[in-house]
């Protein structure tokens, strides 16, 4: 893969006999799989690649808790709501563990929040679109938590270790998300109403391509993937996740008795793989640049979340500087 990315020559990646030997020493580490950890010496360009990532990654956790956010008032039971909102916290938490790893690169917690407040970072395209409807809720947790699981399960072995180990933790909890997702989904499928059931279908319908672009663009088009594979903070290449989370998710689909809105969505015995048809990647970049349905709601709502909790932020540093005053004057 990371060869292939290479040759094809996205973007040029040193080889061994280019480098410092810094850098050499540093490339041959990786290259025998051990973790780079934070007072290593690493490449400036690694440090940076990672705060971008991990930021990225905290931020989408941290967004990614506002369309469900959305429904926990009207969750159709009570046991529905204590799911919904475990899950939601289980985000936040996630948010704070790969903050946490991104300031062991020596970045700011608080930099990198306004790079996002002013619309400056990224955060995960799917995010950006609306949920209408309680099958939504299925949908986001089966098919976005899915995808999630399927990036970060290879993350768990990425090379930078906060970074790996925040993941083992964060696997396990979406695992439990993606399972509650499809619960959801199968119960209004198997014993809901005609008007339910095509609730569900109607929620596939609506965020089956923004769950595939997930993954970002496809390779041949990715800038930061070869460079990426070769420090190992990715472990595969957008296009085979893509791949592997149709694979795993297709047979799902099936029984649940849905469909996916891709005529071209088949199994290919020749591939082992399905085939499936176009993404609309100009949907996708006009997503990421700020136009998608929700991109201003969502970034308005964080601002102000930022700003109602500011006077509980200055309360807990108020009462943490009397209190370290107490002590040192007992
Ligand atoms: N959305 O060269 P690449 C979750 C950007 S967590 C927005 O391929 P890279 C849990 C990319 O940043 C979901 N931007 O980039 C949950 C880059 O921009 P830049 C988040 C995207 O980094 C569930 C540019 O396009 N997961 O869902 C997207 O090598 C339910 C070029 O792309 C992670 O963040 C996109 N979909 O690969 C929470 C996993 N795709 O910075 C609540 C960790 C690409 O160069 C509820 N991240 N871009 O200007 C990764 O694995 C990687 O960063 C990729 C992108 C694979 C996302």
């Amino acid at each position: 893969m990371y060869a292939q990315l290479v040759e094809t020559g996205v973007k040029r990646v040193k080889d061994l006999a280019e480098m410092t030997p810094e850098e050499r020493a540093f490339q041959e580490r990786i290259d025998a799989e051990i973790k780079i950890e934070p007072k290593n010496w690493m490449p400036d360009a690694y440090r940076q690649t990672l705060i971008r990532q991990i930021s990225q990654h905290a931020h989408s956790e941290i967004v990614g808790m506002l369309p469900e956010g959305n429904w926990l008032t009207r969750a159709p039971t009570l046991k529905r709501k204590l799911q919904l909102m475990a899950k939601i916290q289980d985000e936040a938490g996630h948010g704070m563990y790969l903050y946490s790893a991104m300031e062991t690169l020596g970045a700011d917690r608080d930099t990198e929040i306004a790079k996002l407040h002013s619309g400056r970072a990224k955060y995960s395209s799917i995010f950006n679109y609306p949920t209408l409807n309680w099958a939504d809720m299925g949908a986001v947790g089966w098919l976005v938590d899915g995808a999630a699981i399927v990036n970060q399960v290879v993350l768990q072995r990425t090379s930078y270790g906060p970074y790996a180990r925040a993941m083992i933790r964060i696997c396990k909890e979406e695992s439990f998300h993606q399972r509650q997702g499809y619960e959801i989904l199968l119960t209004m499928m198997r014993h809901g109403t005609q008007a339910q059931q095509d609730m569900v279908q109607d929620a596939i319908n609506r965020l089956w391509w923004p769950a595939l672009m997930m993954f970002g663009p496809s390779d041949a088009d990715s800038p930061n993937s070869a460079q990426s594979l070769a420090w190992k903070i990715k472990r595969m290449g957008n296009d085979e996740l893509r791949q592997r989370f149709i694979d795993q998710t297709v047979p799902q689909l099936e029984f649940l008795g849905c469909t996916a809105p891709d005529p071209d969505l088949k199994w290919s015995a020749a591939r082992g793989h399905y085939d499936f048809g176009q993404i609309d990647w100009q949907e996708f970049y006009e997503v990421l640049k700020g136009n998608g349905p929700c991109n201003r709601e969502r970034i308005t709502t964080r601002r102000k979340a930022l700003e109602d909790g500011q006077w509980v932020r200055e309360a807990a540093v108020a009462h943490a500087a009397k209190r370290q005053q107490k002590q040192s004057t007992a």
